[in-house]
């Protein structure tokens, strides 16, 4: 917003800071209109500098008075600018002071000091602190907080902030005052302070060193009821933390706090982590099965940073990735612990391969350590986050888990306390393993997602199977050349009766490999072929096993080796991604057969082979489920992308065309699981439960397109449903394949059922902006309309514009483009008031290569954009990389 072309910085102009900030000393006065940040800063030039000058960050502060060493500073001995204060003639130590005023009323971009309904918050990752006072924001500047905070005492009287609280008193004029004080060094980005009127659920944890640790979780009165699942999860991850990899919690008081309004999902401020309430409320009643399991998870990532962000944190925004690379590897084996590990890995493995792989395709793919940015926020992406994590899990492949976790210690014994980067993570990874990961750290430098070309080759009379790997990667903005990586290869090789035992050319005979069906071979040359010995029948390889890498494969399967893939293969993510790739190969025959007028015919093959999960009874309920959904229409788009582009209609064509198919030759048999796996126990969500109630509803989601006997099924179970997850699967059947009628009266009284429950009005606000029928954009502006509905909450313009953008595609990608002019008027609208949201927002128009029909009107409404005056850096970053 300063500058009209906002430039970009680069991880290779990286410089230390010139000084450091040993002591910070901020004092708030918190009022009605504005807030006093009077801040002290002791400023110690860093050994090694000789500068003398020093530029801090600040912007929209108003200075009212500054001071050196205690002395006033007068015109002429500072200067300030819309982005910084700049000192000069300074001795080796000083002590700053400045008070300033700021507006959190008026904090629309949610970045700074805010205000969330009645209470005041902050959010100061990554460049937030700069707009609370002038400081060195920038995490490689680690300093000991102190902060007192006044506010008035009735509406206010929770003040929280980092660390231990080590004083309060009451103050004229009905108000009071809170200290805090924070023993561990830390970067401003994990500063925080709240305050409201808020109630707390308490409970303790016991570390494994016998501390006794208060943990907190604040909320609005009206939701103290909904916390448990948080604490037990918070609880979880404390102990997992400790038994996975020897982390103990370092305080002994550990908040929370929900707020309504809030970009993210949460934030790993040190000991008060400020959550968006979406994820952390819970309730049978408001929260569905994904829900209660987000919260798990988000809340162990949050918890997780402690060890990785906190105590060791990032030199520089760069290595993002270091920190939540990590951290998402850490959550992801959480939860894969406490559930279905499978299932956990078929959900990252989606995730990837839809957004991801669509990311490091697109204009603005960049490496999981960016090269450079002109504006951080828009690097919170799925390559530093997914792929990061990713990268750590092909680490722990390639070690092995007892070797990971002494490369782990010794990571956060070397670097405790520090701001560090990527290589020093793989350094302390190599340094303890004695592996050696150089070529391994092209996966933090080079973008774009690898492909593996892989052919069989069978030899009945020298019994031998090779598989010969080529290695290649597109060329992505900046990189047109890619050098070989290190796959890790998860495979195996099915036989008629099973998986075959493994010998591999070079291993010594009769290896003791303890699971002797399964191997993971180091795929890192351009060609490379693998020989396995003694193989006694033609086998059907199973490839890139548990997500191994995050990479395409291609091997010419047939479609009866998929099948038996998928109905027998010993490892249960192979066995579902067997099954997409039969489906992929039958969605895309369909579109085929439409495109040329054929009459459409599903795959039989494909039809028999869910029938067959459908009366393996002995099939987790979850896995089937999985193995049941087709796979999504963005998926299918994305798979398109590298194929020529998506026929967006189409897609959906094929996809409800297959869903019918497969309802009409296995009705009976849908049906029948169906009233199987009905939960008849009081709802909770645990992994069997949600198994039954997943595949249940896949079962009626299939079951609905067979017509209004069917459908019925959908309205009889909304009137019985005790907890949302049955309760909106129902409602998203009947408002998507019910008369109209039934539809809208379904919805007006889901309505008036909740209208009490913000997350719950939010949900039915995405469930209508996703629906397809009717005129999808005309539906999604009268949401706009409604009372429920507003702008400047995050959470409803993700439910309503954000879903409608990336989770309608039909809707999005009308023929006449008013899809787009839509979202584009949005972005216009929140480009000043929420840059972060405007250009999170434009990601779906970012992909205009990928859909040849919408191409020219995706590209024309970006460069309406583009054209637009006082563009925030955030969006203009994104437009302008788009249409480079
Ligand atoms: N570090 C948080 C995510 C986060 C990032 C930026 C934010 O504001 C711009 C807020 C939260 C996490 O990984 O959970
Ligand atoms: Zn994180």
């Amino acid at each position: 917003m300063r500058d009209a072309q906002p430039k970009a910085i680069y991880l290779k102009n990286y410089q230390p800071p010139e000084y450091l900030i040993p002591e910070t000393r901020l004092h708030f006065e918190l009022h009605e209109e504005f807030a006093l940040v009077h801040a002290t800063l002791r400023l110690a030039r860093r050994p090694g500098s000789s500068a003398t000058s020093l530029r801090l960050h600040g912007e929209d502060l108003e200075l009212l008075a500054i001071a050196l060493n205690g002395r006033a500073l007068v015109d002429g001995e500072y200067a300030v600018d819309d982005a910084s204060l700049t000192l000069t003639g300074l001795a080796e130590t000083v002590e700053l002071q400045t008070t300033t005023r700021i507006r959190p009323q008026d904090n629309t971009a949610l970045e700074g000091l805010y205000k969330s309904r009645a209470m005041f918050c902050t959010q100061c990752e990554a460049e937030g602190f700069r707009k609370i006072t002038y400081f060195l924001d920038r995490p490689d500047v680690m300093s000991v907080f102190s902060v007192t905070i006044d506010a008035d005492l009735e509406r206010y009287p929770v003040l929280l902030s980092n660390g231990n609280r080590t004083a309060q008193s009451g103050l004229a004029d009905a108000r009071h005052r809170v200290v805090w004080e924070d023993p561990f060094p830390k970067p401003a980005y994990l500063f925080a302070l709240v305050a409201g009127d808020l109630a707390r659920v308490e409970d303790t944890f016991t570390t494994m060193s016998g501390r006794s640790v208060v943990l907190r979780i604040y909320v609005e009165e009206k939701d103290l009821g909904k916390c448990d699942h948080a604490m037990q999860s918070l609880k979880h991850a404390m102990r997992w933390d400790e038994e996975v990899y020897g982390r103990e919690y370092d305080l002994d008081i550990f908040n929370i706090v929900a707020v309504d309004d809030f970009n993210m999902g949460a934030m790993e401020n040190k000991s008060l982590n400020i959550f968006n309430t979406s994820c952390i409320l819970a309730s049978p009643e408001t929260t569905t099965d994904v829900g209660f399991e987000r919260v798990e998870s988000i809340v162990a990532h949050e918890y997780f940073h402690n060890w990785s962000g906190n105590r060791v944190t990032c030199r520089d925004w760069f290595q993002l990735s270091l920190k939540e690379g990590f951290t998402v590897f850490r959550d992801a084996e959480f939860s894969a612990d406490r559930g279905a590990r499978d299932l956990k890995r078929i959900e990252d493995a989606t995730l990837l391969r839809t957004a991801q792989f669509a990311e490091d395709g697109g204009p603005m793919a960049h490496p999981v350590r960016p090269d450079s940015f002109i504006e951080i926020s828009n690097f919170y992406t799925l390559t530093v986050y997914e792929k990061g994590a990713a990268v750590v899990r092909m680490i722990h492949t390639l070690l092995g888990p007892e070797r990971f976790r002494a490369g782990s210690d010794l990571y956060f014994e070397r670097h405790d306390g520090q701001a560090v980067t990527c290589d020093d993570f793989v350094d302390a990874m190599q340094d303890s393993s004695g592996v050696d990961l150089s070529q391994f750290r092209r996966w933090y430098s080079q973008a774009g997602t690898p492909e593996l070309a892989i052919s069989g080759e069978y030899d009945a009379d020298a019994r031998t199977f090779a598989l010969h790997v080529t290695q290649s990667c597109p060329a992505t903005p900046g990189q047109p050349d890619k050098l070989p990586l290190v796959i890790p290869l998860a495979m195996g090789l099915l036989g008629d009766a099973g998986n075959l035992r493994l010998q591999l050319q070079g291993e010594p005979a009769g290896s003791e490999l303890a699971d002797n069906t399964h191997r993971v071979l180091e795929v890192n040359a351009a060609e490379q072929s693998f020989l396995f010995t003694d193989v006694p029948e033609k086998p059907v390889p199973s490839l890139l096993r548990g997500f191994s890498a995050p990479v395409r494969v291609r091997y010419d399967f047939s479609r009866e080796d998929l099948c038996a893939l998928m109905m027998r293969d010993g490892d249960g993510f192979a066995r579902w991604d067997a099954g997409q790739q039969l489906m992929v190969q039958a969605l895309g025959n369909l579109q085929t057969q439409r495109r040329d007028g054929e009459a459409l015919a599903l795959d039989p093959l494909l039809v028999d082979a869910l029938g067959g999960l459908l009366r393996d009874e002995q099939l987790e309920p979850a896995v089937a489920a999985a193995m049941l959904a087709l796979p999504g229409e963005n998926t299918l788009a994305e798979l398109a992308s590298h194929a020529g582009g998506a026929d967006v209609e189409g897609i959906h064509a094929a996809r409800e065309h297959a869903r019918g198919a497969i309802a009409g030759a296995l009705g009976d048999e849908l049906a029948g699981v169906y009233r199987r796996c009905r939960v008849s126990e009081e709802y909770a969500p645990v992994g069997e439960q949600i198994g039954r109630r997943t595949l249940a509803n896949v079962c009626l989601s299939y079951l609905a397109t067979l017509g209004e006997a069917q459908v019925a099924l959908a309205a009889t179970q909304l009137e019985a449903a005790d907890n949302l997850t049955d309760r909106l699967a129902a409602l998203q059947i009947l408002a998507q394949y019910g008369e109209a009628s039934q539809r809208e009266s379904a919805l007006q009284r889901f309505y008036d059922d909740w209208s009490h429950e913000t997350l719950v009005v939010n949900q039915w606000l995405q469930l209508q902006a996703m629906l397809t029928v009717g005129d999808s954009l005309e539906r999604v502006r009268a949401l706009m309309e409604h009372p429920a509905f507003t702008l400047d909450n995050p959470n409803k313009v993700r439910a309503v514009v954000g879903a409608f953008a990336s989770g309608n595609p039909t809707g999005f990608h009308r023929a006449d483009g008013a899809g787009y002019g839509f979202l584009g008027g949005i972005v216009e609208i929140l480009n000043r008031r929420n840059p972060q949201m405007a250009a999170r927002l434009l990601v779906p128009l970012t992909k205009w290569r990928n859909y040849p029909a919408g191409r020219d009107a995706m590209r024309e409404e970006l460069q309406r954009l583009a054209a637009l005056p006082d563009l925030s850096p955030d969006v203009y970053e994104v437009v302008s990389k788009s249409l480079a």
